[in-house]
């Protein structure tokens, strides 16, 4: 078996589809998001131990937990594993991510653009070590929310460094 989506209800997942946003860690770490459909995400990462880093069409498992609450999972080529759950009317985020252990000691490997970087990211990956994983457990606070559509390739489209001037800063 390839891949297991059977908690994915597409037809419960309208209020979260389409959405782009922005957060920011408790522990400082600036993140950004956008659930592009209902098992894809792109991301960006802003600050943080692995600043820097962006992703295009990482597969997820995104679930309904409630009218304004998902929550979206995924296993990354690195080896770290991520649950993130967002509430869009308190806006904030409950993440917990799992870094492997090569990750922990440096992390600096992974910051690029993933997508153009697979294979060695993959052999990283296979060298190892995993184990102990580095559990970050968090909370965040949702700076930035918009409605962005499905499938739009424009939202995540550059590097974190390339973006405007406040981009990331920008409340809503
Ligand atoms: C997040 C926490 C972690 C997130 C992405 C990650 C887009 C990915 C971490 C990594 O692969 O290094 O909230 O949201």
């Amino acid at each position: 078996m390839t891949e297991n989506f059977e908690s994915t209800k597409p037809e419960q997942l309208k209020n979260f589809v389409g959405k782009h946003f922005i957060y920011t860690y408790d522990n400082g770490w600036q993140y950004e998001m956008y659930i592009k459909n209902d098992r894809t995400i792109d991301y960006r990462i802003h600050s943080g131990m692995v600043g820097g880093r962006w992703v295009r069409d990482q597969l997820v498992h995104l679930v309904r937990l409630s009218d304004d609450i998902c929550k979206v999972s995924w296993d990354e080529p690195t080896g770290t594993t991520v649950s993130v759950a967002v509430n869009f009317s308190e806006r904030f985020v409950h993440g917990v991510i799992f870094f492997p252990q090569w990750i922990a000691r440096e992390p600096e490997k992974t910051v690029c653009f993933q997508n153009d970087h697979l294979d060695q990211i993959k052999q990283y990956r296979d060298n190892g070590p995993t184990y102990p994983k580095l559990v970050i457990d968090e909370f965040a606070t949702l700076t930035f929310v918009e409605d962005a559509g499905v499938d739009d390739e424009t939202v995540v489209a550059c590097g974190p460094a390339e973006l405007p001037e406040g981009y990331a800063s920008r409340r809503n």
